[in-house]
C-alpha cells in the first residue's frame, strides 16, 4: 500500500522550535496515507539565504506514503497552516514550521508548484547532514552523487550545524 519513499525536510525558527518540528512529523505520519520509517537527529542550524533571523532547528523524516508528490505537498501545506504559519513576509525568512519534500523516490519534477529533487538540497548543510544520518549512500537523482559526497564537498562559509542535545 505504501508504495513510495520520501524524505521530508523539517525546520522551525520561531517559538518552541524542536516541538514544532516533532509535531509536524507526527501530524504527517499518524495519518492513514503515510508512515514514519526513520527520523534524523535534530540540529541547531545557522540561517542561510536570509541571514538576519534566529537559528533554526532542522531534521529530516524518511517516510513511506501512498500519496503522489503533489498529494504529499498538499498535506505538508495543510500541516504548516494548522501549525500557525502565516504567509511568509520575507522569502526564506522566519517560520514556525517549514516542511519541504526533498526527495520522492528518484522522481525528477519541474513544475511551478513543486521542483524535485529540492532545488537547493545539494547546497544546504542543514539538509545534507540529516540525510546522511538516514542513508549516506542515498543519491541525488540529477547530480548522481551520494548525499555523503555532496556534504563532504560543500563549500560553506557560515553554515553552522550543531547536534541538538
Ligand atoms: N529555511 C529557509 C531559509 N533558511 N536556514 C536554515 N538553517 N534552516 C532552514 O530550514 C532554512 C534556512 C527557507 O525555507
Ligand atoms: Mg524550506
Amino acid at each position: 500500500m505504501f508504495s513510495h519513499t520520501a524524505f521530508v525536510g523539517v525546520g522551525s525558527n520561531l517559538g518552541q522550535k524542536r516541538d514544532n518540528c516533532l509535531r509536524g512529523i507526527a501530524a504527517l505520519t499518524t495519518c492513514a496515507h503515510s508512515r514514519l520509517l526513520n527520523r534524523s537527529r535534530l540540529y541547531r542550524t545557522e540561517p542561510v539565504d536570509y541571514l538576519d533571523q534566529d537559528w533554526f532547528v532542522n531534521c529530516v523524516a524518511q517516510i513511506e506514503t501512498c500519496l503522489d508528490p503533489f498529494g504529499l505537498l498538499a498535506v505538508l501545506q495543510d500541516i504548516q497552516k494548522k501549525a500557525g504559519r502565516v504567509q511568509d513576509a520575507i522569502r526564506f525568512g522566519p517560520r514556525i514550521l517549514d516542511m519541504d519534500v526533498i526527495l520522492f523516490d528518484a522522481a525528477i519534477i519541474d513544475h511551478p508548484d513543486l521542483i524535485l529533487p529540492h532545488p537547493r538540497m545539494h547546497l544546504r548543510r542543514f539538509v545534507l547532514k540529516p540525510l546522511c544520518d538516514l542513508d549516506p549512500t542515498l543519491r541525488h537523482p540529477i547530480l548522481n552523487q551520494t548525499v555523503q559526497y555532496l556534504l563532504d564537498n560543500l563549500e560553506d562559509a557560515g553554515q553552522g550545524v550543531v547536534e541538538l542535545s
